[in-house]
Parts: structure tokens; sequence; C-alpha cells
């Protein structure tokens, strides 16, 4: 019988557990953004092999918003952390932010003492070695961490390593999922999830936070998949925004999110997106649910 567990990653908000998730599955399960709060529910990513098998948790950055849809996100995070074998606890060299961390911590009960908890310093790549041992003296003290790796998940510096501690701390057991499986989300979920990638890249700093996409059917024609869905956003003002001059930012929108969506599916597709106002979704459990966020 090979190795059989679940391991949670978890940090604040833009620490980049979704590149690593990315990563150590080696597929893109989970979008990334350079804007904090862009993973708004948990996503199993599966990785296979003669090992066994390793089931890991991306989860929603710990933030500290007031929006109901916030909360549940941390709920998401917080039910990760607590289901798992073995924590992976994330930091960023290139942000450090001591409180923001210890905070992060202690709202997903890592402080206790349960539980085997893992340190993985991110994002090394983009500072200078000698500010690392600064840093990791500083984070060592935030919980009982068994070890602390600083990694890239970017470039995947140490991010084998990582690996075989985690599998090291990995119990003996059957595999949970089917060995040809990455993720357990559905693939309209996956879909819509590529369109609010490259909203939150193309909008940048201009994205409504509020941004969430639903897919409204996927037809196979001869020659072509056809996908309609609807971007939801809270206010007028932000619809504007969206859509952008003369319709030119959700072109340029779906287009992006086209060519991924063909690579991914391996055939042509037609996407047409449309934008509506839903006021006040992020405050409504319902609302945030039915577009599959936050907790279940
Ligand atoms: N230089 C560098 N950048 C990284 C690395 N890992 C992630 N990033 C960048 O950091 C940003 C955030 O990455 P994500 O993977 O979306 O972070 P996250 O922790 O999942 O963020 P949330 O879902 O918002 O909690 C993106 O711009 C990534 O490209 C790394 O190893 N090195
Ligand atoms: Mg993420």
């Amino acid at each position: 019988m090979g190795k059989s567990g679940f391991v949670s990653l978890l940090g604040r908000a833009n620490v980049g557990k979704s590149t690593l998730i990315n990563r150590l599955v080696g597929r893109k399960i989970s979008i990334i953004s350079p804007r904090p709060q862009t993973t708004r529910n948990r996503i199993i990513g599966v990785k296979s092999g003669p090992f066994g098998q390793v089931v890991f948790m991306d989860t929603p950055g710990v933030a500290f918003h007031k929006s109901a849809l916030s909360k549940s996100m941390i709920q998401a995070a917080e039910k990760a952390g607590a289901e798992c074998d073995l924590a992976v606890f994330m930091a960023d060299a290139t942000s450090p932010d001591m409180e923001g961390d210890r905070e992060a911590i202690n709202r997903l009960g890592l402080d206790k003492g349960e539980g085997d908890i893992i340190l993985a310093i991110n994002k090394v790549d983009a500072i200078p070695k000698e500010r690392l041992l600064g840093q990791i003296d500083k984070l060592r003290g935030l919980a009982k961490f068994i070890e602390i790796i600083p990694i890239s998940a970017k470039n995947g510096e140490n991010v084998d390593k990582l690996f075989e501690l985690i599998l090291e701390r990995m119990p003996e057991g059957p595999a949970f999922y089917p060995e040809e499986m990455t993720t357990d989300q559905p693939e309209n979920f996956v879909i819509g999830e590529i369109v609010r990638e490259k909203a939150f890249l193309l909008l940048g700093q201009e994205m409504p936070y509020s941004v969430a996409v639903e897919v409204d059917s996927i037809e196979d024609k001869p020659g072509v998949t056809v996908i309609i869905m609807t971007l939801y956003v809270e206010r007028d003002s932000q619809k504007g925004i969206v859509i952008g001059k003369n319709g030119a930012m959700l072109k340029k929108i779906g287009s992006s999110a086209r060519l991924e969506m063909e690579r991914r599916l391996g055939v042509k597709v037609f996407l047409d997106i449309r934008v509506k106002v839903k006021e006040k979704w992020t405050s409504n459990r319902r609302a945030f649910r039915d577009f599959g966020y936050g907790s279940e």
C-alpha cells in the first residue's frame, strides 16, 4: 500500500498558495493573480504516483474584510486546516508581515500545537538570499513548525524537497481518488474561474472585488463548443468598468479566456459573456453559495 493523505495550503492572501498547488499537481487547477483574495473556495488538487496519492487543498487567503463572502472564505480555509493530515503554512518573503501571519495562524487555529505544520517561505527567487535568515528567525516562533523551508512556487526552487518532506509525514492507506483525477472542481466551475482570472489580470487595480462568473450553458456543436456565461457585478458603475469603452475590455477578457479554454479543452470555443448586476451578492450567503464560493 502507498501513502495517502490530505495536505492543506494555508496563509495570508497573495502569498502564492494557488501557484504552489498548480506546481505540485503539475497542472493549472487554481487561478492566480497579483491581487489578494483571488481564491474563493477550497480547491482540491490530487497528485498520484508510485508513492501513492497526496490530496492538496488550496484555500482562500486569510484577509480581514467584513463581507459575508470574506468570512465564509476564511471558514473554508479553517475547515481545510482542521481536516488535513498536515498543514503547509506559507509566508511571503517579498512582503514580510509578521502581524498578518500571526493573525492568520491564530485565526486558522494553527497556534494550538495540534497537528503537523510545515512553514514554507515563498517567493525566495525575488529577494536577496541574505534577507532570508532574518525572516526565518522571526517566523519560527509563530507556531510549532516541524520543518521550515524556503521555496519558489513560481520557478520551482525547493518544491520537490518540500514534497519529500510532505510525503514523509503522510500515513499509509488506499487512494481516495482515481489516479487520473487532478481536481474535484466541476468543469463548469473551472471554466468560470478562467474568466475571473483574465478579468483580474486585465483590469488590475480596477477589478471590482465582487466579480462572479456563472456558466449558463456549454454546448458541443460540430467543430465548435459554444459556451455562454454571465459575469456578475454588484453595481452599474462596475458593469461599465468590466465592459469598457465600446466593449473593448470585455472583448479582451473574452478572447484571452477563450484561448485558454481552447488549450485546455482541445477544441475550438465560441464564448459569449454577458454582464449583469446582482446587487449585494457578496453579503448574501445564498447567492455566493450558488456561485460555488466560500465554505460548503
Ligand atoms: N516572485 C514570485 N512570485 C510568486 C511566487 N509565487 C506566487 N507568486 C506571485 O504572487 C501572486 C499571488 O499568487 P497566488 O498564487 O494567486 O497567491 P494566493 O496565495 O493563492 O492568493 P489568494 O488566492 O488571493 O489568497 C501572483 O502574482 C503570483 O505570480 C514565487 O515563488 N515568486
Ligand atoms: Mg489563491
